[in-house]
């Protein structure tokens, strides 16, 4: 069921996003926060850069975020009934490390068309200027912009994706208290400065929903049924992790990285730090 009212439906197509949303509780973001953090401690390469794609096939606690059916109403009001889950990526900045993510749009490279799709970033801690939230250049999703290749180091995304020129003065922090989200648009550019906090900033980002008419132009994604009916099939249908770090479970989240890194390199013969 649909649940944005006319007002936030404006804004998420005047601006380009909307936020805060209220999904999780402080205990369920907590919760979600733990499970992270124990699979770190037992499998500390299976979420760490170029493996911090797709968390939610191996974690139970983020399974439930993705499929959570206040969120899935929210994005149906956007993308419509019929919605595919194709990926998330966990966006972790240490405090006292230099990560940041430079000025991009997502659709530049992401390779899913048409543009009926939306980026739910949930905040697992709470995220505010101190600690590196998102910033949005409101406005900015009409049109697709140029983006140079930087490769620099503590950029968290793989090829360093830079819009230069992003105006200072228009650009918006949106500041989210754990167990909010914000939604975003494809083309919207958006960016985030470092860590300067004492703890860890931990977004939980399900990149994307898709509709179910939504190809991937650039190569392969599998996906998950999130709600309505797949009426197109463009994409294979893969299962809900059985338990946390399920065997099975993981070597689906290895071959699916690989088709994701296979989509963020192609056409390049360097390789970014993430
Ligand atoms: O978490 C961040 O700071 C950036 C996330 C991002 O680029 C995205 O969700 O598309």
């Amino acid at each position: 069921m649909a649940n944005l009212n006319s007002n936030q439906l404006k804004e998420y197509q005047d601006q380009g996003y909307l936020a805060p949303i209220d999904i999780l509780s402080k205990k369920e973001a907590k919760e979600a926060r733990d499970e992270i953090e124990l699979i770190e401690k037992e499998m500390p390469d299976e979420i760490d850069k170029s493996e911090r794609y797709n968390a939610h096939l191996i974690s139970p606690k983020l399974d439930a975020i993705v499929h959570n059916a206040k969120l899935l109403d929210a994005v149906e009001s956007i993308i419509g009934k019929n919605i595919l889950v194709c990926g998330t990526t966990l966006f972790i900045k240490n405090p006292n490390q230099q990560g940041f993510v430079s000025y991009h749009q997502d659709a530049k490279y992401i390779g899913l068309e048409p543009h009926n799709w939306i980026t739910a970033w949930v905040a697992l801690t709470d995220s505010n200027e101190e600690n590196g939230c998102m910033k949005m250049w409101p406005k900015s999703h009409i049109e697709i912009k140029d983006h140079d290749e930087k490769f620099n180091e503590g950029n968290l995304l793989t090829r360093g994706q830079t819009v230069d020129g992003v105006p200072d003065d228009e650009v918006k922090s949106v500041e989210l208290v754990a167990g909010q989200m914000s939604l975003h648009h494809p083309r919207i550019v958006h960016g985030s400065g470092i860590n300067k906090s004492n703890d860890r900033r931990i977004g939980f980002v399900i990149q994307s929903y898709i509709g179910t008419n939504v190809k991937q132009v650039l190569g392969k994604n599998s996906v998950q049924l999130a709600r309505g009916v797949d009426e197109f099939h463009h994409h294979e249908i893969i299962q809900r992790p059985k338990s946390l770090m399920n065997k099975e479970d993981l070597l689906i989240k290895k071959r699916e990285n690989q088709y994701l890194q296979d989509i963020f390199y192609k056409g390049s013969d360097k390789k970014g730090f993430y």
